[in-house]
């Protein structure tokens, strides 16, 4: 292990608590969180009245009922605003663009053979405005790509190793050897297997290389989603990758990962597909009538997901293998790190609704969205 991997983060971590940090800092946040809670509005509207307001008119944060607008608002810019620690500093010269991480399923191939390869890279990734870090990955992003196919289907899958480490593929849709298929392999190298998955289901992928944590804490993970051969009820279909990074020092504008902290498991920032509130910034519109249904893989590497959507409920959600293991009028689910669970609802009513990670902690970290569903 690198002794770098050792170093005390230069990087704070967002307290726990309003009491370390200024009064206004806190509410900035909590009026944040606000945007995706509209409930929770009264609540810091109420701490807030003694409060003169900023710039950005943040402090206080909206009235419950008010109507919220999308995306961050003035003086809101997606890092301070969600109360989640790390900046990259000044940013690489070569930085990489930010980019939405498109949560669509893709479509099924009709092909029953799936031929995927793949790179195993370690490159910067922007995560944010403001933030670049040191991932590793698949296929360059972080989560890699989302793996769509049916039961039954037979996966076809090479990974060839670009980075400087060793690197391999987990697929938790797969039954086959680990010490085989799984193996490690040096730069330069290649493993390729095939598998048939045998139950459908959200499933994650990761790099199973041990340190296992460091892997997937620096942005080897990724779903495969894994359709019945019946096709389910027609649908919008979207996966949520939930994650978490562990920042350590800033070398040349990119944050570095800290493995220490990623064993403490108390983590900087935690989102959906590798960017903190992005489905604040560019939500996720669907139309009324509309069934919609998430494919929500948690991958840690340590915490699960408390998978809700605010001022909906969710007729389904199955625990195991669609169509069957389904449970109806639910909440809130939990969904275990390692784990993945298919979440779905119709849209009877139009607005914005927020899906959130209902570990609030987790939620202020960045595991926040909004659905937008329109008349
Ligand atoms: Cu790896």
């Amino acid at each position: 292990m690198p002794d770098d991997l050792h170093e005390q983060p230069t990087v704070a971590a967002a307290p726990l608590t309003p009491s370390p940090v200024p009064r206004r800092d806190f509410l900035m946040r909590a009026g944040a969180l606000t945007l995706a809670i509209p409930g929770a509005g009264a609540m810091f509207a109420a701490c807030t009245t003694q409060e003169a307001p900023d710039a950005s008119g943040a402090a206080g944060g909206p009235a419950q009922g008010d109507a919220q607008p999308l995306g961050p608002r003035p003086g809101h810019e997606m890092t301070d605003s969600m109360g989640v620690a790390g900046t990259s500093g000044a940013l690489p010269a070569n930085a990489p663009a930010y980019h939405r991480y498109d949560p669509a399923l893709p479509p099924l191939s009709r092909e029953r053979t799936l031929r995927l390869s793949w790179r195993a890279t370690e490159a910067p990734i922007r995560i944010s405005e403001d933030r670049v870090v040191n991932g590793w990955t698949f296929e360059n992003d972080i989560p890699g790509p989302i793996v769509h196919c049916r039961v039954g289907d037979t996966v076809e899958f090479t990974l060839t190793n670009e980075g400087n480490i060793p690197h391999s593929m987990d697929f938790h849709a797969a039954q086959v050897d680990p010490k085989v298929a799984f193996r490690s392999v040096v730069k330069g190298q290649s493993v390729t297997f095939r598998f048939q998955p045998k139950h459908a289901g959200a499933f994650m992928y990761h790099c199973g290389t041990a340190p296992v944590l460091m892997h997937i804490g620096s942005g080897m993970y990724g779903a495969i989603c894994v359709s019945p051969r019946e096709p389910l009820p027609a649908a919008k279909d979207f996966v949520l990758v939930q994650s978490e990074y562990y920042f350590g020092n800033t070398i040349d504008g990119v944050l570095q990962f800290d493995y220490q902290k990623m064993l403490g498991t108390f983590p900087d920032v935690v989102c959906f597909n590798g960017r903190p509130s992005q489905y604040i910034r560019d939500p996720i519109r669907v139309k009324v009538g509309d069934r919609v249904r998430f494919w929500v893989v948690a991958a840690g590497p340590n915490h699960g997901s408390a998978f809700h959507l605010v001022g909906e409920q969710f007729d389904r959600v199955y625990l195991g293998s669609p169509p069957q293991n389904f449970i109806q009028g639910v909440q809130t689910f939990a969904v275990p790190a390692g784990g993945g669970m298919v979440f779905e609802c119709v849209c009877d009513v139009p607005g914005e609704f927020p899906f959130v990670n209902h570990s609030f902690g987790h939620g202020e970290k960045g595991s926040v969205g909004i659905l937008v569903v329109e008349p």
